[in-house]
């Protein structure tokens, strides 16, 4: 079963010839062909971006073959199944990425060169499906391709938003934000289906009714109405038959049009109806970590969950009827990514009660068996609670149910506490303290529904995504709950798929790796790679190692050349940033000190200058629309980078480009060709950080601080492989409360006041990002990037030293990817699959005829 890396030399060779031995190319050739012609419209394959149609379209033949024969067969066995609600799935391109995991790239490779095209320009035709903001909507792409290839049973559910994270651009260094439309050419990677509608209730009433029995029902009316239209996208695993599904749903009107107002001449009002449902899948909120208060958002919130609760129920209805809701638990398990879908804990709450029947304690032991959540941020700020106002006016039922929620969860407290805390006052403290419901402490007018409390009430498990970040999670967030629950809390740190993120994106590493451990089942198991430890100091193949990097750094210089038009010299040290920009993740501090490295290198004579590490600094990133200090983060970039560039007297030493429009098909660009990677939050911000992953595995050297994910990165890798530094967790709270007697270094000084003095100029746009790390005593600098500066240029002078002895730092390289084994998704979806779903694998009969 044994699938080639890639190459297509190497694929030339073997290409197509199926098992009668005869070549599968002709016929492939012209199915492009015909694809082009019969959907298109178009005789001749002359572009990429017609090769990429007619190739496109003709792979999806074969996906959806897999993809029928796989639901087939699990309609056929009934195993338990894994549901995952996500608001976001960041795709990035599926074409080389079906082809690969189908093991059809022999094939489609030939068949494109004898259309005179190449593969890798065709693919580059595509796209990217941005449904996600950064590492949240990244890591659940990353999950579907794990359970697919792990045979789980499982479906990702989610939005199909119309636009997706926006796309951007820079003017004049500024970034703007333009519309991603990226459904305009239509998309070969879904089907819709017309079969698979639900209706999706806002607003409106709730009464009360008297069944014949005597129970009391409650009945709600809507007074808006919308329908949730099914998209299948098929998920193909890799060396496997198994092809799962991301079922995304679009928002349609109830009729096209309001035929009242339409017969009456009135068109406006006519169209009005259409447009607000249309508004609900329109457009993905572009905040990464922060959320957005829109009630909007809360409406694209209920829309998906109470289309995907009832398309899961509906099936479970239709093999198990209606009289076995406690056999749900054994069949289907939810997984909540963050509290963005929280509001299923109302909603099968309600279906359960409302509309089957069933009894409140019943339908609650029910609901919380089969529902889990992750946690992905700790950031107090970050943490979703919606107005009582707000919720009970979009969705009046689920405000009720909520509140009967937590009667019975603050009177189960009461007891619960009642001889840990027998005096009155503080009992109910701490009991206000945990309630789902409770004042705004900004606005005590104001109630808000703590959405994370839901999710923790409403769930059999809660998991962090990172070691560190899953003990803040127990320590400090949601402490109060951990005392009294300690085995629903879990940590399951995060990883990243080894197919897209090494494989697919890096065919030259793969292939030397492959060689080097003499088969490519490291692939499908990625803990095969700690034998490459044992040659990480052999001068041979390290300099096999070192021609693969100088490709793809060669690769991003063209790519540097494209958009900035300037050549750079590929000897240099490659340093990257990528990632959305944030006070946390403090990119700021990373421009700072390439100032200070800038500072150094104009004071040089320039025999001195001779002995520098000449270095190239990428950053990239965006900013959400409307987080002022992220775009002046940015703006400091570029105009930093204009200075620097275009001085003749350091530009052969230093180079500083802000790459716009980061996004999965740049990263996988970028991250091959990187040598170092910053990874610098303030300890204890970032949850977990999953690019840190991606560079390690590509054999990229990290610099980070002590937090998320880069914890255990330095643990695989070896710490002493890794340039730490910075302040500890554990200390940053001592530190915030010292703020007014910490004394800033005298570096930190003169560059606060050459970019407050003009040297980049736009003087007046920049004062409030110097204010903002200055003036502690009013609490500033809550990133705490003076704290960490002088270490933080330590450990760049570290990098320096390291990288001038290109043995050493090629060793170094090797060890990450020889370390970066435990960060596989497979490996993280294996420990969901067994310690939270309960779920094992279900693997279809292989394809007649077909690879697997
Ligand atoms: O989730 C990633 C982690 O690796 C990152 O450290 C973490 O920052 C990221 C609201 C978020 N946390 N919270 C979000 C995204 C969108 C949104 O509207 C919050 N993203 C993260 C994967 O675990």
């Amino acid at each position: 079963t044994a699938l080639r890396v890639s190459a297509v030399a190497e694929a030339d060779k073997t290409a197509a010839i199926n098992k009668s031995g005869t070549s599968s190319v002709p016929a492939t050739t012209k199915d492009i062909e015909n694809k082009l012609r019969y959907l298109f419209g178009r005789n001749e394959v002359s572009t990429p971006n017609d090769a990429y149609q007619g190739t496109a379209w003709s792979v999806r033949e074969r996906l959806i073959d897999a993809f029928n024969k796989t639901h087939e067969h699990w309609k056929k066995e009934d195993p338990k199944f894994i549901y995952y609600l996500s608001a976001e799935f960041l795709m990035g391109r599926s074409l080389t990425n079906t082809v690969f995991n189908l093991g059809l790239q022999g094939d489609y490779a030939t068949a494109l060169k004898e259309l005179g095209q190449k593969m890798e320009q065709v693919a580059e035709a595509e796209r990217d499906a941005a449904l996600g903001n950064g590492g949240l909507g990244r890591l659940a792409a990353c999950f579907l391709d794990s359970m697919a290839t792990l045979d789980l049973p499982g479906w990702g559910y989610g939005i199909r938003y119309k636009y997706g994270m926006f796309k951007q651009a820079l003017k004049d260094g500024y970034q703007q934000e333009l519309p991603d439309i990226w459904l305009t050419s239509g998309n070969p990677w879904e089907v819709r289906r017309d079969d698979v509608r639900h209706m999706v209730g806002f607003g409106g009433r709730v009464e009360r009714r008297r069944e014949a029995g005597g129970r009391e029902v409650a009945v709600w009316t809507p007074a808006e109405q919308v329908i949730a239209q099914a998209y299948d996208n098929p998920i193909p695993g890799y060396s496997t038959p198994t092809t799962s599904n991301l079922r995304l749903w679009d928002a349609l009107p109830l009729s096209e049009f309001d035929l009242a107002a339409f017969n009456a001449g009135d068109y406006d009002r006519a169209m009005l109806a259409r447009e607000r449902a249309e508004a609900i899948s329109a457009v993905l909120y572009p905040n990464d970590s922060t959320p957005e208060g829109k009630e909007l958002r809360l409406k694209q919130q209920y829309f998906f969950v109470c289309a995907s609760l009832q398309d899961v129920l509906s099936r479970f209805k239709a093999t198990h009827g209606s009289a076995r809701w406690d056999l749900l638990p054994s069949k289907a398990v939810f997984q909540l990514n963050d509290t963005h879908p929280t509001i299923a804990v109302a909603e099968l709450m309600r279906l359960l009660v409302d509309v089957e029947g069933l009894e409140w304690d019943e339908a609650w032991g029910i609901t919380t068996k089969c529902l889990n959540y992750t946690n992905h941020t700790v950031m107090p700020e970050a943490l979703e609670k919606w107005p009582v106002k707000v919720m009970a006016k979009m969705l009046p039922r689920h405000m009720e149910i909520i509140e009967v929620i937590n009667e019975g969860w603050t009177q189960w407290l009461s007891a619960h506490l009642a001889s840990e805390l027998p005096a009155p006052e503080e009992r109910a403290k701490r009991i206000a303290a945990m309630s789902i419901i409770h004042e705004n402490p900004w606005n005590k007018e104001e109630m808000l529904v703590n959405m994370a409390y839901l999710a923790v009430v409403g769930s059999s498990a809660v998991n962090g995504v990172a070691a560190i970040h899953s003990n803040i999670v127990k320590d400090e967030i949601f402490n109060d709950f951990y005392k009294i629950f300690p085995s629903k809390f879990q940590n399951k740190t995060n990883g990243v798929t080894p197919r897209r993120w090494l494989a697919w994106c890096n065919p030259e590493l793969a292939d030397l790796i492959t060689q080097q451990l003499g088969s490519d089942a490291w692939i499908n198991d990625t803990e095969q790679l700690t034998a490459l430890r044992t040659h990480a100091s052999d001068p041979a193949f390290q300099q096999r190692w070192a021609a693969v990097k100088s490709a793809k750094k060669e690769r991003l210089a063209g790519l540097i050349k494209r958009v900035w038009g300037e050549e750079v010299n590929t000897a240099a040290l490659f340093d990257i940033q990528i990632k959305r920009i944030h006070e946390y993740k403090r990119q700021y501090l990373n421009v700072l000190s390439i100032i200070w490295r800038y500072k150094q290198l104009k004071r040089m004579s320039p025999q001195q200058r001779l002995q520098a590490v000449p270095r190239v600094c990428v950053i990239g990133g965006k900013a959400a629309s409307a987080y002022d200090m992220a775009k002046r983060i940015i703006r400091l970039v570029t105009a930093v980078g204009s200075v620097i560039n275009a001085d003749p007297d350091t530009r052969d030493y230093l180079r500083l480009y802000f790459l716009p429009d980061y996004n999965v098909s740049l990263a996988e660009t970028i991250i091959p060709a990187a040598e170092l990677s910053q990874h610098i939050s303030t300890a204890g911000t970032e949850a977990s950080g999953t690019s840190n992953m991606k560079f390690a595995l590509n054999g990229c050297l990290i610099i980070g601080t002590w937090d998320g994910a880069n914890i255990e990165i330095a643990e695989e890798t070896g710490v002493e492989n890794v340039f730490v530094f910075g302040v500890r967790a554990e200390d940053i709270n001592g530190l915030r409360k010292e703020r007014k007697n910490f004394k800033t270094d005298p570096r930190w000084d003169e560059i606060m006041r050459d970019i407050e003095g003009g040297m980049f100029g736009d003087k007046e746009y920049f004062k409030p990002l110097v204010d903002s790390v200055n003036n502690m005593k009013v609490g500033n600098d809550w990133f705490l990037l003076a704290n960490d500066f002088a270490a933080y240029l330590d450990a760049q002078q570290q990098v320096d030293e390291c990288y001038r002895d290109q043995a050493e730092w090629l060793r170094r390289s090797i060890m990450y990817t020889a370390g970066s084994g435990k960060f596989s998704s497979d490996r993280t979806i294996r420990q969901y699959a067994e310690d939270i779903w309960h779920v094992g694998p279900c693997r279809p009969p292989p394809a007649a005829g077909g690879q697997q």
